[in-house]
């Protein structure tokens, strides 16, 4: 197995010749290690079906299985399944992910691994931006950064909540009640420390971040949110900022990302095409907000 940092885009290695079947321990360790580093890794050539795939995530971690069963493999509830296959129209919701989130900060503990397996890579535009928090918090100015940490952030679902089948004909505010029943707000750490890279990580993002409140309960004013989200690159409409990495990916690539470090952004084809992808999340041994939560 070697391990090569990507020659093009902000972030990210290439691994090559890892197959799971003959993995070492010294392998496995090594990919946890590179994640943290690298924050996103390229695993190339894979062909694992959905049971591998779930043993790769039991080998990385402890896997989080998705609080939406709409979202299950038919099989394998473990993997979540985003894009829908022709001819399969319950395997699988589309267009999932498309505005920038960092998965499952929403939820009172969420997994510091993401992996996607992409099944069906159409030929239209694909790929997934990603902006690294720590960086864009590192060069946010001193006296945010300040006024940041300390302060706790608002995550929840409830602007991206996807209307299931067993929703059809439910008054909406039903649904709306239900969503903040099952996932009511959660008050994060704005800023905390990586507990492997030690870095401060950012954690907001355009689509689950609602607000910050200070340490004595008070609500900071709208403009700071709307500040962090504009010099971190998150409205940028064009996705030019300099801040966005994206992450390309061809049949047989199978990536892994820091979910702690980075936030992405899913990039459909425009067109109506055929597109499934496959993913399993994992938490790590370590406490996701670090030692400041
Ligand atoms: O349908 C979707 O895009 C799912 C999204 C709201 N949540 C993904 C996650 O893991 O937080
Ligand atoms: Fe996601």
């Amino acid at each position: 197995m070697r391990i090569e940092p990507q020659l093009d885009g902000l972030m990210g290695a290439t691994v090559t010749d890892f197959r799971l079947a003959s993995a070492s321990d010294a392998d496995i360790a090594s990919l946890r290690e590179a994640v943290y580093r690298d924050s996103i890794l390229l695993i190339k050539d894979q062909r694992l079906d959905p049971k591998e795939f779930v043993d790769l995530g039991n080998a990385l971690g402890v896997i989080e299985v998705y609080y939406e069963s709409m979202y299950h493999h038919p099989e394998h509830k473990e993997i979540f399944v985003s894009g829908t296959k022709p001819g399969n129209d319950f395997e699988g919701v589309p267009q999932t992910g498309k505005f920038w989130h960092a998965d499952y900060s929403f939820m009172p503990n969420p997994f510091g691994i993401t992996m996607t397996y992409p099944q069906i890579v159409p030929k239209g535009n694909r790929g997934t931006y990603y902006i690294d928090m720590a960086k864009a918090f590192a060069a946010l100015p001193g006296r945010l950064q300040d006024q940041l940490r300390g302060t706790r952030v608002e995550h929840s679902p409830r602007r991206y909540f996807k209307i299931r089948p067993s929703d059809v004909y439910r008054p909406i505010h039903e649904v709306q009640a239900e969503v903040e029943q099952t996932t009511p707000a959660m008050f994060h750490p704005t800023v905390f420390r990586h507990p492997v890279t030690g870095e401060e990580i950012l954690y907001v993002s355009e689509a689950a971040s609602f607000g910050f409140i200070d340490e004595r309960g008070l609500r900071l004013g709208p403009e700071v949110l709307e500040e962090v989200l504009e010099l971190t690159g998150q409205l940028d409409s064009t996705f030019t900022d300099p801040q966005i990495h994206l992450q390309t990916f061809v049949e047989g690539d199978l990536l892994v990302w820091d979910n702690r470090a980075l936030v992405h952004r899913a990039l459909h084809s425009p067109k109506p095409e055929p597109a499934q992808s496959y993913r399993v999340t994992v938490h790590d041994e370590h406490p996701f907000f670090g030692a400041s939560a």
